[in-house]
């Protein structure tokens, strides 16, 4: 339920993150209401990171807010994540299920209406579909665009978050177009005031109650 729940989901990149303390920034992410909170670090080994996801965990989870991890089921179960996030290249979601726990969420990146379809058909628990907009945080990455959002938003059971360049100046074109979640990376981990902002996201995203579009799913496992 946390996650069908949720609407912010907020990145932790320790890329763009650069030197500062992923554990303050995770405080003012919290603190500003981001209902998930992951932790990316391309170019960083499981190992290294052990320590580090494991005290986020413990931050968000005090809290109630869902704690993923990207790229590593394996960390994931170390950790007792409430999840991982794979994308297209990463190991399949069957792969990544025989290593988590029943509980655990899977989330799967997907760039197309075909790859949300895929991704719901093979067991994701929440979908994410981007880039909405080109983006510095994945610039490999050909934008969809906005007329995707409502595509998937047709066709899709699961939770589905857009994803990629969105900020709270667009996000209203990225509502409009159908969304109801979405997840933030550059634009939370460079505002000047990261708890405001995220503040002022989550009030524009609106109220966490059920969205009436999406009837409760019966196979939802009990973090969903
Ligand atoms: N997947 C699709 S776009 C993206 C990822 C991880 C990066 C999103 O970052 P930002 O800074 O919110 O555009
Ligand atoms: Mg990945």
């Amino acid at each position: 339920m946390r996650l069908r729940q949720a609407r912010l989901y907020g990145i932790i990149d320790l890329e763009v993150a650069g030197s500062r303390d992923p554990g303050k920034i995770a405080e003012k992410m919290v603190g500003g209401g981001v209902d998930v909170l992951q932790l990316r670090a391309k170019g960083r080994t499981p190992e290294s990171l052990e320590a580090l996801a494991l005290s986020l965990r413990e931050q968000a989870n005090a809290v109630g807010v869902l704690f993923l991890v990207n790229d590593w089921p394996l960390l994931a179960r170390r950790v007792d994540a409430d999840g991982v996030h794979l994308g297209q290249e990463d190991p399949p979601i069957a792969e990544a299920r025989k290593i988590l726990d029943d509980a655990q969420l899977i989330g799967k990146s997907t760039h197309s209406l075909e790859q949300a379809l895929a991704a719901e058909r093979e067991g994701a628990d929440y979908i994410a579909v981007g880039p909405v907009f080109a983006t510095p945080t994945k610039p490999e990455a050909k934008p969809v665009g906005l007329p995707l959002i409502g595509e998937v938003r047709g066709c899709l059971k699961k939770p589905f978050f857009c994803i990629g360049g969105i900020r709270r100046d667009n996000l209203p074109a990225v509502l409009s177009a159908g969304a109801d979640r979405v997840v933030m990376v550059s634009a939370i981990l460079q505002a000047a005031d990261i708890e405001g902002y995220c503040r002022e996201v989550a009030a524009m995203l609106g109220p966490k109650n059920l969205l009436a579009n999406e009837p409760a799913d019966p196979r939802s496992s009990p973090r969903d």
